[in-house]
């Protein structure tokens, strides 16, 4: 009775559906007809397009709020009638065979492997005003976090050219936060080097947001002709990646495993997949050893007093309660190794992508979710509105016990390497208690040359965090991606001072014989024969001068890591010719 146009059936059959659904608040406040049509038209085509994004529509969001809210209410624990313990995994060490072959083997299996990387959050813990995979990873060398996973993909497809018969799939998800601004970024740098066509964005969309216990979705203070909507969380790359027909095509073309990965962690996958391949994981979980406590969830095996079984992550905040619950007085406790026995979740997963594809088929794409409302003084209304949300790590909670559900422990030298994340501002940072890892920029730069360097290092206070500050060495994925080729381009003879600082960008570099005392970089313009590099070098270097966070004259991006180099007299070297070089003067 209105202007509203011709409305779609489906439109009226969804704004139906809501009133069914105890939803009628939304419509209450409504102007008397051709009064705000336009308002009323635009929430019609919100709530249409908050139907759709959802597997099941909202009236299937609806009934699970409904029921997670109830449970929620009464204060039941989701893992009600479970026992915790402590699951099996493949362990490696480091460096030796098991470990080098687990990765040759990973190698190999990349081929057979599309890359998903999970981007939309903005990173609120840290605060920056940028996304986090634009951040530099280290600052020796600048290079940017997306940048590096696109050169590591790069890297992996050249190496693999010969088996590679189409370019490796890498996805990034988005959200309403980051895809304009992720998109901006690979397009003013050319995509790093990748084809366009090869990195593709998928963007999450936000879920509607829940007034109270009896799910009644929020309007918009300042709009009640609009639904507020908040992030479903990471989860939401399953059903993106099952609605979006992709994993279907990419089962069509061969492919066996989906890599997840997320934005500020290193990118070491290799053993991993080797271990997937090896062990015929259905899931594969890398993780690493974590500290009691520690913010990272803990793979964990459940047993139901009903014989039902699983391995999957428990979040840090449930994991020491359940333990208590359930026999263990003193809850996530270190062992005799220093870590809980619990190995922490890094969010790098590896589903086996025929039976994945299976199972999200049965789900439409959903996982199992969650709701963490805050509950007002009153004990019934919520402080603000909630929503559902889920997490990536969660997709084995709804496999069947059958499914192979497996981790990969790397050692505590690996860490290094594989989990550096970027999450707390240096004012947190600085409060974590002695001996847990910061997860700042300032830690996060200093890992990386903590796993690329022998030197001992030095002990410095930086943005209110002690941290060992190692010899600045950096490299290019194409240099060396796995232990074993590293272990060739550099001879025995080697040696680099702590107050050094090396980068290497050609892929056939082969450092023999140098003595580094200062900084050199090395360039080269052709990457096909063999270039080496060697000799005692020492100059004045690269210093480092430690900045304040507060300090806003600094960039944001230096500031939150507390120091910033300076070029006072580096060696830089481009080769334009294969053959043995001395860089003595
Ligand atoms: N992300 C999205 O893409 N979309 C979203 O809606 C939200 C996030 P956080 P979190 O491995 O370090 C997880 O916020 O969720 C992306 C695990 O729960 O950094 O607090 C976002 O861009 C925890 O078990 O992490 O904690 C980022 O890339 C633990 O293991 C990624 O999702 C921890 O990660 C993670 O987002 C960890």
């Amino acid at each position: 009775q209105s202007n509203l146009g011709i409305l779609s059936p489906d439109l009226i059959e969804l704004a139906k559906i809501l009133l069914e659904n105890d939803q009628s608040h939304l419509f209450l406040h409504w102007s008397e007809p051709r009064v705000c049509d336009k308002e009323k038209l635009e929430f019609l085509h919100q709530i249409g397009r908050l139907n759709s994004s959802y597997p099941g529509g909202l009236a299937a969001y609806i009934k699970t709020a409904k029921e997670l809210l109830a449970d929620s209410k009464i204060g039941k624990n989701p893992y009600d009638g479970f026992s915790p313990s402590v699951s099996s995994g493949e362990n490696l060490t480091f460096g030796d065979d098991n470990f080098i072959e687990m990765e040759k083997r990973g190698v190999v299996e990349a081929r057979k492997a599309a890359f998903v990387l999970v981007a939309g959050g903005l990173g609120e813990r840290l605060g920056n005003n940028g996304m986090k995979v634009a951040l530099p990873r280290e600052t020796t060398t600048g290079t940017y976090f997306l940048q590096h996973y696109i050169e590591s993909i790069v890297a992996l497809q050249e190496a693999l050219h010969c088996f590679c018969y189409t370019d490796i799939p890498f996805i990034i998800m988005t959200s309403d936060d980051t895809h304009l601004r992720t998109q901006y970024l690979l397009e003013l740098n050319s995509y790093f080097g990748m084809k366009p066509t090869q990195a593709n964005l998928l963007k999450q969309v936000n879920v509607a947001c829940l007034d109270d216990n009896d799910a009644r979705l929020a309007l918009d203070s300042n709009n009640k002709y609009k639904i507020q909507t908040k992030p479903h969380g990471h989860g939401d790359v399953h059903s993106l990646l099952y609605s979006s027909g992709l994993l279907d095509k990419w089962f069509d073309a061969g492919l066996k495993w989906v890599l997840f990965f997320q934005d500020t962690n290193g990118l070491l996958f290799t053993s991993s997949l080797g271990v997937s391949a090896t062990k015929q994981y259905h899931v594969n979980s890398l993780t690493v050893p974590r500290k009691a406590k520690e913010a990272i969830g803990g793979i964990t095996k459940l047993t139901h007093a009903d014989g039902r079984c699983m391995v999957t992550n428990v979040e840090y905040n449930q994991l020491d309660p359940l333990l208590r619950a359930s026999g263990f007085p003193d809850g996530d406790i270190n062992c005799e190794t220093g870590y809980s026995p619990f190995p922490g979740i890094i969010n790098q997963l590896i589903p086996e992508l025929g039976p994945s594809k299976e199972e999200l088929q049965k789900t439409g794409g959903a996982i199992k979710e969650f709701v963490n409302p805050k509950i007002a003084s009153d004990k019934t209304s919520f402080k603000s509105s909630t929503r559902l949300e889920c997490l990536m790590q969660d997709y084995p909670k709804t496999l069947p016990p059958t499914a192979r559900v497996g981790f990969t422990l790397i050692s505590v030298m690996d860490i290094w390497l594989a989990y550096t994340p970027v999450k707390n501002n240096p004012e947190d940072a600085a409060k974590v208690p002695k001996g847990n890892p910061y997860h700042s920029p300032t830690s996060g730069e200093m890992a990386i040359y903590r796993a690329n360097s022998l030197e001992e290092p030095v002990k410095q206070v930086l943005n209110g965090q002690e941290v060992e500050v190692w010899s600045r060495i950096t490299w290019k994925p194409k240099w060396g991606m796995i232990f074993s080729d590293i272990k060739t381009k550099v001879n025995q003879n080697c040696e680099i001072s702590q107050r050094s600082r090396m980068a290497i960008t050609g892929r056939n570099v082969f450092i023999e014989n140098l003595s580094l005392d200062g900084a050199l970089i090395t360039y080269v313009s052709c990457d096909i024969k063999p270039v080496k590099p060697g000799g005692s070098i020492k100059n004045n270097g690269w210093t480092m001068e430690t900045v304040d966070y507060k300090d806003i004259s600094v960039p944001e991006e230096i500031r939150i890591r507390g120091f910033r180099f300076n070029k006072v007299e580096p060696l830089e070297k481009k080769f334009t010719q294969p053959g043995k070089f001395s860089l003595e003067d």
